[in-house]
């Protein structure tokens, strides 16, 4: 076994890695570029070596930087985890020539399943079965109506050389194949040069399902069962489930065979996924093989008892399989739930932030937490914005979803837009819990999952509206405390008037919404009314955790402070909101700033370089915590340079406009 290896990746995968070498007593060595210099898989390796500044391309997709510092630090092996270099079969053979070992596939299996087509043509000599279709080399078109006319519509039109769905057209009727077919050919020949096509009896509800097989270097080789992930939005999964639903033993064992053969006729090491088209009749097609550990691996550890890492360790190091195949059983059921810094009301636009509060739910023996951040730390726009992922598991389907959707509300993030919400309403989808799944699934329940949440849920705003309150009267505290008249009247926080009631006027942003509240103070509680309606509330905070009773309904609730406003957590959800006022005050105070007020997202840019500006005319908008903020001139003058466009990401504090006032 290895003494020592080096991880050629980051975030939560290296950190996953790290933990398995750790355990297994071997030395770790990270490797990090600039933008990751503090991150948590260099805090947690036992040796970290810098590769460059932030762009992948100038760092982590670097095979001579990676090498090299595994030549220095002495590692004998290296991890590629998932993306980057896990699947460039020319850094494979580098690490080999370099004498060290690649954990993961030979160089020439990984370069088979690189192509598309020539995967199909593999597998199909293997007796892997494939959907029914022509991929031949005739291209004329009357060779490929010919082959839709034969199989029947609809089909589906696939650029040979392209992947991951870019390049498909369904043709629903031979009417239309010649414009369809001339349309494919120029979207293929623009996007990948290259304008073959290959066309495919079109299933109208199949299902992605994946079977994880392993192979080692003594000929032996097994299939830890199949992961289903039809839910995917835009080709990226979203969430992945083990074992797949309703899938009957036979048909498993079917689809491992096939796997395994699969893997064989390449002669394939390690860990590899086989993905499948799974039709409603059980018929089942191969889709393409990942000659890389997958990102969605866990469901599998979680149902097996086993660690594929360690089994990719022991594998590279020359050891047999841990277990055979008749020594490998499912126990259970699991999710795994991408947590993403994406705003699903913006069409997933990457956000970016700080993780001002980050409170995962707790681990436990059915909750399983991978992630690659913490508390403070900011999403990076250089990367791939996945803050975590979320594994559940229990004894069965059903019970697995409970924990889930607990989980997930028990996920507490602030300071950045997340997916939470969304992968909350898309499991509580009724049809997901049916186990009705299809790769269309998203699509067919749009409006259950992006339904508006009712941001204004008037036991949520009382919740806000109470947290707010008892900030002041802490704060009215604090400064009584430390005033010569601790018990003036004057430092009462509960609106005090002379013969009537107390009684405050407060103003919420939440999202771009701002919401009118008047709170009275009646006794030990507060009377709170709004246009949602009116709430008795009373409570108090101790620290993060507002214990607060609603009408007399008691409960504990989690809330935060952060630069982008306040967060409270229930069962219900989440609610991020600012105190307009104290928000107005900001924006008095960076009145004139042309710099950001906090990361966001340029969403309108509305002057060009040179133009005039009034006092007061907005230049530019950023889109920040689901809220717009307008970037004004500060005095007339002229734009003399804008340093962002529509759609760019910024960084708090950065410059987004060089302003010169009229008279300077
Ligand atoms: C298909 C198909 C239906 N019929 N092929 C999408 C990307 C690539 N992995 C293959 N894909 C599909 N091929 C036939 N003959 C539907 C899809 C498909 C899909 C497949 C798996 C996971 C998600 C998907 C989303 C849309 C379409």
């Amino acid at each position: 076994m290895f003494e020592k290896i080096l991880i050629a990746n980051r975030g939560e995968i290296a950190c996953r890695v790290i933990r398995t070498a750790r355990r297994l007593g071997i030395h770790s060595v990270a490797v990090y570029s600039e933008a990751d210099r503090h991150a948590l898989h260099v805090t947690m390796a036992d040796e970290a070596v810098p590769i460059g500044p932030a762009p992948a391309r100038d760092s982590y997709l670097c095979a001579d930087k990676i090498i090299a510092a595994a030549q220095r630090t002495g590692a004998q092996a290296i991890h590629p985890g998932y993306g980057f270099l896990s699947e460039n079969a020319a850094f494979a053979t580098a690490c080999a020539e370099a004498g060290i070992t690649f954990i993961g596939p030979p160089p020439q299996a990984i370069a088979a399943m690189g192509s598309k087509s020539a995967a199909k043509r593999l597998m199909e000599a293997a007796g892997v079965p494939l959907v029914p279709g022509y991929h031949g080399e005739d291209q004329d078109e009357a060779r490929l109506k010919q082959a839709a006319d034969a199989m029947g519509y609809p089909v589906l039109l696939k650029a040979t050389a392209g992947g991951g769905g870019k390049g498909m057209r369904v043709v629903t009727d031979a009417a239309e194949f010649g414009e369809a077919l001339a349309a494919a050919r120029r979207e293929a020949q623009s996007s990948f040069g290259n304008d073959a096509m290959l066309v495919e009896k079109y299933l109208t509800r199949p299902r992605h399902v994946e079977i994880q097989v392993f192979c080692d270097g003594h000929d032996n080789a097994v299939y830890l069962f199949e992961r289903d992930c039809s839910l995917q939005r835009r080709h990226q999964k979203v969430i992945e489930e083990a074992p797949a639903p309703g899938l009957s033993p036979v048909v498993r064992a079917q689809m491992g065979e096939a796997a395994v053969t699969a893997a064989r006729a390449i002669g394939y090491r390690g860990a590899g996924t086989v993905e499948f088209l799974l039709d409603t009749d059980d018929s089942f097609y191969f889709m393409e093989m990942n000659t890389r550990l997958q990102v969605e691996h866990p469901v599998t550890e979680m149902i097996t008892g086993q660690d594929l890492v360690e089994w990719q360790l022991r594998v590279a190091a020359g050891e047999p399989l841990p277990l055979a195949q008749d020594q490998l059983e499912i126990h259970g059921h699991a999710f795994e739930a991408r947590i993403y810094a994406e705003d699903a009301d913006q069409d997933f636009l990457p956000a970016t932030g700080t993780l001002a509060f980050l409170q995962p739910p707790e681990e436990s023996a059915h909750v399983r937490v991978d992630t690659g951040v913490l508390q403070g730390d900011s999403i990076s726009v250089h990367y791939d914005p996945m803050i975590a992922k979320l594994i559940v598991w229990d004894e069965d389907r059903d019970r697995a979803l409970t924990r889930l959707a607990r989980a997930l509300r028990d996920y507490r993030i602030a300071g950045t837009t997340t997916n939470v919400e969304f992968l909350y309403n898309l499991i509580s989808v009724p049809a997901f819990r049916a186990a009705d799944l299809d790769t269309g699934f998203i699509e067919r329940h749009r409006e259950q999952i992006f339904r508006s949440r009712d941001s204004e849920d008037p036991a949520l705003v009382a919740l806000a509206v109470l947290y707010l309150l008892l900030r002041r009267e802490l704060a009215a505290g604090d400064i009584a405390a430390t005033s010569l008249d601790p018990w003036s009247p004057w430092h009462s926080a509960r609106g005090w008037r002379c013969n009537e009631p107390g009684r405050q006027e407060l103003r919420l942003m939440i999202g771009a919404r701002e919401l009118c509240v008047a709170a009275t103070a009646a006794g030990d509680h507060y009377l709170i009314e709004s246009e949602l309606g009116q709430t008795q509330a009373s409570g108090g905070l101790d620290g993060e955790c507002l214990h607060a009773s609603l009408d007399g309904h008691r409960q504990a609730v989690t809330v935060t402070s952060h630069d982008g406003g306040h967060s409270l957590f229930t069962r219900d959800g989440a609610l991020h909101f600012q105190d307009a006022a104290a928000a107005a005050v900001d924006e008095e105070e960076t009145e004139g700033a042309l710099t950001a007020p906090m990361n966001g997202t340029v969403i309108a840019v509305r002057v060009a370089p040179g133009a005039t500006a009034a006092k007061g005319d907005v230049l530019l908008v950023l889109e920040a915590m689901k809220m717009e903020h307008s970037i004004r001139a500060p005095a007339d003058g002229v734009v003399a340079e804008l340093f962002y466009a529509e759609g760019d990401l910024v960084d708090g504090g950065a410059e987004l406009v060089r302003f010169e006032p009229a008279g300077d």
